[in-house]
């Protein structure tokens, strides 16, 4: 029994190690500029991971399979281990392994800890159970006032946006991201009731959006298309219906969208939701 169960472990381990090797199942193509350096620090993570994880499944299976029950074997007998090795490999591991984390902080505080490069391109993002609100400044790059108190959801006022304001005539409010390809985007995160999660897998990186702050996060996806946008953290029960789309414009076609008044706003979305495709997995 103890040589089938050895072996079993083994083939488990080969199993599920060889499914990293068939890159059947793996992240869809990149389109951000930090997301080379993020795919480099998960497979280094990945390797060294999964170096460790095979040597304790092998070595597992070798004491399960030397120290199986025979005729000839005798009683157990407990024994402490050794205090030393205990102390060596804890150390080993921990060097690794914050070794790992500060390799990955500095591509990770690149994308959080520094201001979005000027010129950026500015989206405000409401979250609510369960939709994106994506909010575009318009043809004065001039965000309109918006309030809590005008928040209306039945006449479609998701954001509160202050209609009096002059600065909020030119505005658009859309389900859909609309960003321009090749410029650093900066998203003003927030969420209207519970917590949620901005996340397009291209992108290489989740965000929260929470209640009562303003998250900012920034930046630069390459290649035009149109990609799945997700919620990301179990935000209710109709949580599965939070998900929408992130364009990736061409700077030209980006620039016309973001100058039309509302109305066309919404149409040229629609059209422009039909003209590209989903990338296929
Ligand atoms: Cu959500």
């Amino acid at each position: 029994m103890g040589r089938v169960l050895a072996v079993v472990i083994w083939m488990l381990t080969l199993g599920s190690v060889s499914l990293f090797f068939v890159k059947k199942w793996w992240f869809p193509t990149a389109i951000s500029s930090h997301a080379a350096a993020l795919d480099r620090q998960f497979v280094i993570t990945i390797i060294v991971v999964g170096l460790a994880f095979t040597a304790a499944q092998v070595g597992l299976g070798y004491m399960v399979w030397k120290y199986r029950e025979t005729s000839s074997a005798g009683r157990a007998v407990y024994t402490h281990g050794s205090s030393r090795l205990e102390v060596l490999w804890t150390i080993i591991t921990a060097i690794i392994f914050i070794g790992l984390a500060v390799m990955g902080q500095s591509v990770w505080a690149s994308l959080h800890f520094n201001q979005a490069p000027p010129g950026s391109f500015q989206a405000e993002v409401v979250a609510q159970q369960f939709q994106w609100n994506f909010h575009y400044s318009g043809r004065d790059g001039v965000f309109g006032r918006t309030d809590p108190t005008l928040i209306d959801d039945s006449v479609l006022n998701f954001i509160g946006l202050d209609e009096t304001d002059p600065s909020s005539r030119d505005d658009a409010v859309h389900s859909v991201l609309a960003v321009p390809a090749g410029r650093p985007v900066e998203l003003s995160l927030r969420s209207k009731d519970v917590i949620h999660n901005f996340w397009v897998p291209q992108l290489r990186f989740k965000q929260d959006l929470v209640p009562g702050m303003v998250i900012r996060v920034h930046f630069t996806a390459n290649t035009p298309g149109k990609y799945e946008l997700a919620c990301a953290e179990l935000c209710g029960q109709l949580h599965f219906k939070m998900k929408s789309y992130m364009l990736v414009l061409p700077e030209q076609e980006h620039r016309d969208l973001m100058t039309l008044p509302q109305e066309q706003f919404q149409t040229r979305m629609t059209e422009l939701l039909a003209k590209y495709q989903l990338p296929s997995y």
